[in-house]
């Protein structure tokens, strides 16, 4: 541990699995308190009691992040229990099917309340505490796909994108009050929530849908939850202490070509 996040209390969103997970642990290895939030309470209670038996100082907190009474009780919660946030990653998220065509209305309602909606209600949620600690960092979840069209995936692309713009927005209202919000574009992980894509480019087999995916990839494999940590971990701390309103790519070369 060096110590990066001492002092620091963490909220991460969709913290009970993936990328969450793994930023949960980074983060707290590096000194950080941090709130596990998550819709799947059990998630979110494994991590906190693992980061809490390895010496860390974490609680899980249960919420829905399109949901706002959800979201503020979760807040409450977490404040009470270890004080201001002060870094806020904003990396629950849905993926979502089929192309403009053939993508139903229910899934792109789904796409944007979790993945767009929630950035917004969690940020608002979290604020009032942020600000009063002097100011802090936000961190939200983009996508490759909010950069360049991804087949298939309409509804998620333009739910991706809604969090990119939305990250400017925040940055040039935040950056007076001393607050840096930031997003990261990461490349694909293989996890479950990819599946149904990966079957759906490979034509029903999903290891033929995982090697037409990593020829997308020019360093020669696909991203895992601690490339992703790292890059939050940067932009979490006082490394990044000029960097905002920054779209940071993680999608070993992806957008590049
Ligand atoms: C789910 C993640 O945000 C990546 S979007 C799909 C990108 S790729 O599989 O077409 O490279």
């Amino acid at each position: 541990m060096t110590g990066r996040l001492s002092g620091k209390v963490a909220l991460i969103t969709g913290g009970g699995a993936g990328i969450g997970r793994a930023t949960a642990r980074l983060f707290a290895a590096e000194g950080a308190a941090v709130g596990v939030l998550d819709v799947d309470r059990v998630a979110a209670a494994q991590v906190a009691d693992e980061l809490a038996a390895t010496g860390g100082r974490a609680i899980a907190v249960a919420a829905n992040v399109s949901v706002d009474a959800e979201v503020r009780e979760a807040v409450r919660a977490l404040v009470e229990s270890l004080g201001p946030v002060n870094v806020l990653y904003n990396n629950a998220g849905v993926a979502s099917t089929g192309a403009v065509d053939v993508a139903d209305e229910d899934d792109w309602d789904r796409c944007m309340a979790i993945n767009a909606k929630g950035t917004f209600l969690t940020s608002r949620a979290v604020l009032p505490s942020m600000l009063a600690a002097g100011g802090g960092s936000i961190i939200n979840q983009a996508s490759v796909a909010a950069i360049v069209g991804v087949a298939d995936f309409a509804a998620y692309c333009a739910a991706k994108g809604a969090v990119l713009a939305l990250t400017r927005s925040m940055s040039v209202d935040l950056a007076p009050r001393g607050i840096r919000v930031n997003v990261i574009a990461p490349g694909t992980i293989y996890t479950p929530m990819m599946e149904p894509l990966l079957k759906a480019r490979g034509g029903g087999d999903v290891e033929r849908g995982l090697a037409t995916t990593l020829e997308k990839y020019p360093i020669g494999r696909l991203a895992q939850p601690y490339d992703i940590a790292a890059a939050a971990l940067y932009l979490a701390g006082s490394e990044s202490a000029f960097v905002t309103g920054s779209v940071l790519t993680v999608d070993g070369g992806m957008t590049s070509q």
